[in-house]
């Protein structure tokens, strides 16, 4: 007899773009495999928790029967490929969406084993090398590549490995800047960990895309520490070697120098909620999904909502990078059908939510993710409510202030980038973090260590009622922290423990 083992299966999805057909079939293996709930995920996809082992090759075979996989989901490789989902720039994000999905494609892996495994296959024989670009021991750890367009920051472009922004002209794809070497796990009381942001290293034209990523990709993996997995990840390649080195081995390896980075300008890292049109007339609706859980409630029937949505939909999904969901590529004559429905289900209450909360995001934590050490997904809705009274008092209920919470220090909903950032420390305790970047553009620091709701609660309290008082006009809530001095501003990740 062996034990219950279940397991979390996570989908390639790149640029989280999905078709309703699609949606259908992952709402169908949830309610049967994972627990009647799927997770959206802050790189943009899904996930099933609780899968027995007994039901995971189904699981598998269900997602290859529309076109899905989870490979590369998890592992020592490219992970999952994010692009912004800025549904206004319709022919830009179409063009960006299209190199993204590539990139994935691209940088996947190769190998059988995961047919041989998961579907049953036969063993197919290669003429070369099974895997040509990663070899027999794959990347030194996780390698993340994302597409951010300007002025949307929604994919956190920082805290990727390797990050392009894309640069128009007319709105059409010139080329990307790249940005390398972030990465926002670390580890309490081990300072040699730390969350870093990545670094500008160029311009290069969008035809060059391909060689750049296998050319950065292949100085990781040949320079990456594969001793030490806490020191393994490209940020801590970058700051040993120099920025100057890591740039100089990646032109010796593309054969050209990399051009000056071009302008451009990010004006925040969240979803502009509610209905949009595209410049070229089709219409999106962005919807909050709390913490990205897609599940039913007695009182909020959100999986169900979904599914009758998918059901008539002729356009297609987009999973944001801040776990909400975007109905996209919608007729207008087709408007009035899905929004009945969002009605019938209760999901077009856009403007009844705080600016804080539309800008909230929570790691999956307890009780699924064995490295948590506290609450998040379960937890944060109710300090947002708590913090929302706060608010309240100073007025400040719809001013949009990123807050983000994670069990443990690993980062996964990028709490390190957030104006208001907590990090699980022990069963209700946490560190809280301020002064982050309110489009991703500048690390916080932590303000108070290891402490409980009411130290959390006062703290914000205090420097929320003072923000209100004294900012400037325009001014973001973590700028303001800087300036009024609650932390300081943190210029490198590898001060970020100073
Ligand atoms: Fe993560 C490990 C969940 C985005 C940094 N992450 C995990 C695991 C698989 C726990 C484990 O290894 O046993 C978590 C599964 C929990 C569960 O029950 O589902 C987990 N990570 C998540 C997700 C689902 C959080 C969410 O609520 O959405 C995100 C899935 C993304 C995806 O679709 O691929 C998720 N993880 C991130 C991010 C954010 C990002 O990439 O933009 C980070 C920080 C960025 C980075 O990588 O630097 C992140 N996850 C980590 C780390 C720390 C890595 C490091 O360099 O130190 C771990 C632990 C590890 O790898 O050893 C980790
Ligand atoms: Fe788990 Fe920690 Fe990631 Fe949260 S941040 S999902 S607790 S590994």
């Amino acid at each position: 007899l062996e034990a219950a083992f279940s397991f979390m299966a996570r989908v390639r999805l790149p640029g989280g773009v999905c078709t309703p057909g699609q949606w259908l079939k992952l709402d169908d293996l949830a309610r049967n495999y994972a627990g009647d709930t799927l997770r959206l995920t802050t790189r943009q996809t899904f996930q099933f928790h609780r899968v027995m082992k007994h039901d995971l090759r189904t699981l598998m075979q269900g997602l290859r029967d529309v076109l899905l996989d989870t490979r590369a989901a998890c592992g020592d490789d490219t992970r999952g490929v994010m692009s912004t989902v800025n549904p206004d720039l319709s022919k830009l994000h179409a063009e960006v969406y299209a190199l993204a999905k590539r990139a994935s494609d691209h940088a996947v892996h190769r190998t059988g084993a995961y047919k041989e495994i998961w579907y049953e296959a036969e063993r197919e024989e290669t003429d070369g090398p099974e895997e040509p670009f990663y070899g027999r021991t794959y990347m030194p750890r996780k390698f993340k590549i994302g597409f951010a367009i300007p002025p949307s920051n929604d994919i956190d472009v920082y805290g990727q490995d390797l990050g392009f922004i894309a640069i128009a002209h007319r709105g059409k794809l010139k080329g990307f800047n790249v940005a390398i070497g972030g990465g926002l796990g670390r580890t309490d009381q081990s300072p040699k960990t730390y969350p870093r942001l990545a670094s500008l290293i160029g311009y290069i034209d969008a035809d060059k895309l391909f060689p750049t990523i296998d050319a950065v990709m292949s100085v990781q993996r040949d320079y990456g520490d594969r001793l030490d997995r806490l020191h393994a990840r490209f940020k801590y390649t970058i700051d040993e070697k120099g920025l100057d080195w890591i740039k100089a081995e990646t032109e010796r390896r593309l054969g050209f120098a990399l051009k000056p980075e071009q302008p451009f300008t990010f004006t925040s890292n969240g979803d502009p909620l509610g209905w949009v049109k595209g410049e070229d007339g089709r219409e999106h609706c962005v919807l909050y999904i709390q913490n990205g859980r897609v599940i039913n409630t007695p009182d909020y029937p959100l999986m169900d909502g979904l599914r009758a949505i998918a059901q008539v939909h002729k356009g297609m999904f987009r999973v944001t990078p801040n776990q909400n969901l975007i109905i996209a590529d919608i007729d207008s004559k087709d408007r009035p059908e899905i929004e009945a429905l969002m009605k019938e289900y209760g999901l077009d209450q856009f403007e009844t939510r705080s600016g804080l909360r539309l800008n909230s995001m929570a790691c999956v934590a307890l009780p699924t993710c064995g490295l948590a050490m506290a609450e998040s997904e379960r937890y944060l809705p109710d300090l947002v409510t708590r913090i929302e009274a706060i608010l309240n008092t100073y007025g400040l209920k719809d001013d949009p202030i990123t807050i983000r919470m994670t069990g443990c220090p690993n980062g996964c909903a990028r709490p390190y980038i957030a104006e208001i950032g907590l990090t699980g420390r022990a069963p209700g305790k946490y560190n809280l973090y301020l002064g982050g970047g309110f489009h991703g553009e500048r690390l916080n620091k932590m303000y108070l260590e290891n402490v409980g709701e009411p130290a959390i609660l006062e703290a914000l309290d205090k420097t929320l009622g003072h923000y209100a008082r004294d900012r400037k006009p325009g001014e973001h809530f973590g700028d303001f922290a800087i300036r009024a001095g609650y932390v300081p501003e943190v210029k490198e990740g590898r001060f970020f423990n100073d």
